[in-house]
C-alpha cells in the first residue's frame, strides 16, 4: 500500500516549552517519515488563511494571535494510514479528553494551546501541505 502523508505544524507553545526535539522523537518512534520540514513564524494574515475554515469561529481571533505569537515548525510526515494514525498519536484536540500517554495529554496547556496541528483528512494534509511547501521542498525520505 502506498504510503500516506499528513501535515502537522509543532505550534508556537511547542516551540516556546523547548518540546521540539520530544515532540519529534515521538512522532519518529511511531513510525512517521518527516519528509519536509522548516521553522516559520506566522503573521496574522498567513495563520488567519491557515484556519480559514475557522474564520466565523468565536475562538478564530485568538488562535490567529496564538498562532502568529513564535514560530512553528510545520512538518509533513509520511506513513501508512498516516491522517488517523498522527491524530491517534496526539490525542484529541481539547487536552482534557485526550487519551493518556498522548502527546496534547502529557503537554498541552487547553484547547487553544494544545502543542500540535494534525490534518484531518488526506484531501486537506494536501492541501495544508502545499500551505507551506513547494513541491520541491518535500523529498523522499527512504532512509
Ligand atoms: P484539530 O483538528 O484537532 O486541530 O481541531 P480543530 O480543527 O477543531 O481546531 C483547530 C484549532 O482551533 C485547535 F487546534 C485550537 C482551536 N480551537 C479552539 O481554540 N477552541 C475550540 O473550541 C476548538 C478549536
Amino acid at each position: 500500500m502506498a504510503a500516506e502523508r499528513t501535515l502537522t505544524i509543532l505550534k508556537p507553545d511547542c516551540v516556546k516549552k523547548n518540546l521540539i526535539g520530544e515532540v519529534t522523537r515521538r512522532i519518529q518512534e511511531a513510525g512517521f517519515k518527516i519528509v519536509a520540514m522548516k521553522m516559520v513564524r506566522l503573521t496574522s494574515d498567513t495563520a488567519g488563511g491557515f484556519y480559514a475554515v475557522h474564520r466565523e469561529r468565536p475562538f478564530f481571533g485568538e488562535l490567529v494571535e496564538f498562532m502568529s505569537s513564535g514560530p512553528c515548525v510545520p512538518m509533513v510526515l509520511e506513513k501508512e494510514n498516516a491522517v488517523a494514525d498522527f491524530r491517534t498519536l496526539i490525542g484529541a484536540t481539547n487536552p482534557a479528553e485526550a487519551d493518556e500517554g498522548t502527546i496534547r495529554a502529557d503537554f498541552a496547556d487547553s484547547v487553544g494551546e494544545n502543542i500540535v496541528h494534525g490534518s484531518d483528512s488526506v484531501e486537506n494534509g494536501k492541501i495544508e501541505s502545499a500551505y507551506f511547501f513547494s513541491e520541491s521542498e518535500v523529498v523522499a525520505n527512504k532512509a
